[in-house]
């Protein structure tokens, strides 16, 4: 039983980290899943928390979807 859990942990960090260096989406940096990127969700990529505020055009401190869509258009 305790070998079969590691297991899966270790299969389920495998996918995790595969899926992150991928490449960025909306999803992947909505940590807590609210519709929203904060700077702090922003920072797990350093490209796209330099470009933080150039992104948030309504200066709320978050980037919506379509915010993001800018960055991950490009
Ligand atoms: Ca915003």
């Amino acid at each position: 039983m305790k070998i079969r859990y590691v297991g899966i942990t270790t299969v389920l960090a495998l996918v995790s980290t595969l899926s992150f260096a991928a490449s960025e989406t909306f999803i992947d940096l909505d940590k807590n899943e609210d519709g929203k990127i904060s700077r702090v969700e922003a920072a797990s990529s350093s490209q796209l928390l330099a470009r933080f505020d150039e992104l948030d055009t309504n200066k709320d401190g978050v980037l919506s979807e379509s915010e993001f869509a800018k960055y991950s258009d490009e």
